[in-house]
């Protein structure tokens, strides 16, 4: 039987705090628009709120790049605003949760700038430094080849010491050498000053590239054309990862009984995320493994083209569920995040004859999975990505401009070729999972106000898709969502801690993701089966004798034997 626990029955709500709600007309959101929001939060069933960065920053990857974890970027408000909004939370039973960046600081961070100041600083290590490399003919080079996950080299050269250091995001976000025990020592110092003020835990940004091989060796040749080359097998994963986890526990979350989610890139084997989560291990609750909003990537990168398919899903869905058992870990659920499109245009469909049933299906999915489901804030209504008419200059995001100007670069500035590239970001960009929050259909979608000026685009969907428009209409999708929340608390032992089965591609056909569930008593028995596609699917009812609809998206029917799904249909049958 797996151990009941709180972290296990929640369901989180991400916020980004640019994007949630706007409370002072400077087109931005803030920590008190998003107080104005708790009763909203609420009634949705929510017991948790991830929170993106809102320290201080200046804000070249969106507050993933900090300049002081102990203050707050202002435009969004004070410290008195931050520990309002978790008091105010914890009032409403909802728990919170910080997103803690500590792979790398803002290049503006104090640390920083004591470390690059001189070779005999005494944060001089808790950074990488190291001396260039020259060539034959004499020329200085990087000290490795690692390519920087937002393009580029890795190093940044600093005349001052004559040295390069680390960065494997933007320049401006300096890798921290977590084989420093003072930077490890005052990193907990920082964490232990949110956990005094009541957050009840982290999202744990990047969190296994904190160990890196330790002679930073160059990666192998992967893209022979290119000057720099993919570093993950020696930045991911690296051999200390386990001990500092091990380490932050003792240090601080066991002191908090602190929620712990580490996001995980590059590593998504069973073998290597059991180390992360096994119950053994004591090391975190759960982890981000990034497949799930990977699945449609290129073998070339994020931006070259790989169309979705049920088969990928499902593959994905399967491996996690059947896993965790295995090891007695814990699955994060999700579709949605800051860093993606989002899965409603991605994965199934926001045309207008099917954005209602497919945001139902996906919202089935999430709240019938054994795991703790995140959803990203606007997923509960069915926002989507910005239209095709929305041209290039409107993705504002850092990665996606990088990305979308090196493919350009490559292609000779050739704009009229990049068609395809184009494609691709309206399907999977970054900015997508961070349109403001479409609440009304008053100017500016009631997330700033009428006359100011949105800090980002906002969509225009949002005169028919809104938070406002489906608070009464009960065949909403955001009255969908609150009715599977309801189910998913009505029904824990089955949905939360029930034992799952899938349902062979054979039986329920290619397009069809279906699994079945078990109480651990085995009193309860559930079919799920969700039509990942705009064709009608029907399967065999034989093995459903004594089942009921618990729930459907209003595209099912069981009759004459068979299961029939509409375009994207979903429904739980219930044997009880
Ligand atoms: O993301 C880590 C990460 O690998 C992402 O850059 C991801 O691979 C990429 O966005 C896929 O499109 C975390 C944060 O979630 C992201 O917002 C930050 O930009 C990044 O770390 C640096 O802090």
């Amino acid at each position: 039987n797996v151990e009941k626990a709180w972290w296990k029955e929640t369901v989180v709500y991400q916020i980004y705090p640019a994007s949630f709600k706007d409370s002072d007309g400077d087109g931005l959101g803030d920590i008190p628009g998003i107080i104005s929001k708790i009763p909203y939060i609420s009634s949705l069933g929510v017991n948790a709120v991830w929170l993106s960065p809102i320290y201080k920053s200046p804000q070249h990857d969106m507050g993933y790049d900090i300049s002081d974890y102990r203050d707050i970027h202002r435009p969004y408000g004070t410290l008195e605003d931050v520990q309002r909004l978790i008091d105010e939370l914890h009032k409403n039973q909802i728990k919170l949760l910080m997103d803690l960046v500590v792979n790398h600081t803002s290049d503006e961070h104090a640390w920083f700038k004591e470390s690059r100041s001189s070779k005999q600083s005494p944060k001089r290590d808790w950074y990488f430094w190291r001396d260039p490399r020259y060539d034959a003919s004499g020329n200085r080079q990087e000290p490795n080849n690692w390519r920087s996950i937002f393009g580029g080299s890795a190093w940044h050269y600093d005349e001052t010491t004559d040295q390069y250091y680390l960065a494997l995001f933007l320049p401006s976000q300096p890798d921290l050498n977590w084989s420093n025990a003072d930077m490890r020592q005052a990193t907990y110092d920082d964490m232990r000053f949110w956990q005094d003020r009541g957050v009840d835990g982290f999202r744990i940004d990047s969190m296994n590239l904190m160990s890196k091989h330790p002679d930073l060796p160059d990666a192998t040749v992967t893209r022979p054309k290119e000057k720099y080359q993919d570093g993950s097998e020696f930045f991911a994963s690296g051999p200390k990862m386990h001990d500092y986890i091990r380490e932050m526990r003792t240090e601080v979350f066991d002191h908090y009984d602190a929620m712990t989610v580490g996001e995980l890139g590059f590593t998504n084997d069973e073998r290597s995320v059991s180390e992360y989560v096994a119950k053994d291990r004591h090391e975190l609750n759960m982890v981000f493994t990034g497949d799930i909003v990977d699945m449609d990537f290129g073998p070339g990168g994020k931006y070259e083209r790989d169309d979705f398919h049920p088969r990928k899903i499902r593959h994905i869905t399967n491996m996690w569920q059947c896993a965790m058992p295995k090891f007695d870990g814990w699955n994060s659920v999700y579709l949605d995040n800051h860093d993606s499109g989002r899965s409603l245009s991605r994965y199934a469909s926001d045309k207008p004859e099917h954005r209602a049933a497919s945001a139902k299906m996906l919202a089935t999915y999430l709240m019938t999975l054994a795991g703790t489901p995140f959803l990203l804030a606007g997923q509960e209504f069915g926002m989507a990505n910005l239209g095709k008419d929305y041209g290039v200059e409107s993705y504002i995001d850092v990665e996606a401009k990088n990305a979308y100007n090196a493919i350009l670069w490559q292609r000779g500035g050739n704009k009229s070729s990049m068609g395809d590239v184009l494609r691709e970001m309206q399907r999977k960009a970054r900015d997508h999972g961070r349109l403001p929050v479409q609440w009304d259909d008053s100017p500016n979608a009631g997330f700033t106000a009428a006359d100011a000026k949105p800090w980002m685009t906002i969509n225009k969907d949002y005169i028919e898709w809104n938070a406002a428009s489906q608070q009464s209409d009960k065949e909403s999708v955001l009255n969908f969502y609150r009715q599977v929340l309801q189910l998913r608390k009505d029904y824990v032992d089955l949905l939360v801690y029930g034992s799952y089965k899938p349902l062979d591609e054979k039986e329920t056909g290619e397009m069809v993701l279906g699994y079945e569930r078990a109480s651990p008593d085995e009193s309860q028995h559930v079919a799920v089966l969700l039509n990942f596609s705009d064709q009608e699917q029907s399967i065999s009812a034989a093995g459903y004798d004594g089942y009921n609809t618990l729930i459907s998206n209003g595209r099912s029917e069981v009759a004459g034997g068979r299961v029939r799904l509409g375009a994207y249909g979903a429904v739980v049958l219930l044997k009880d």
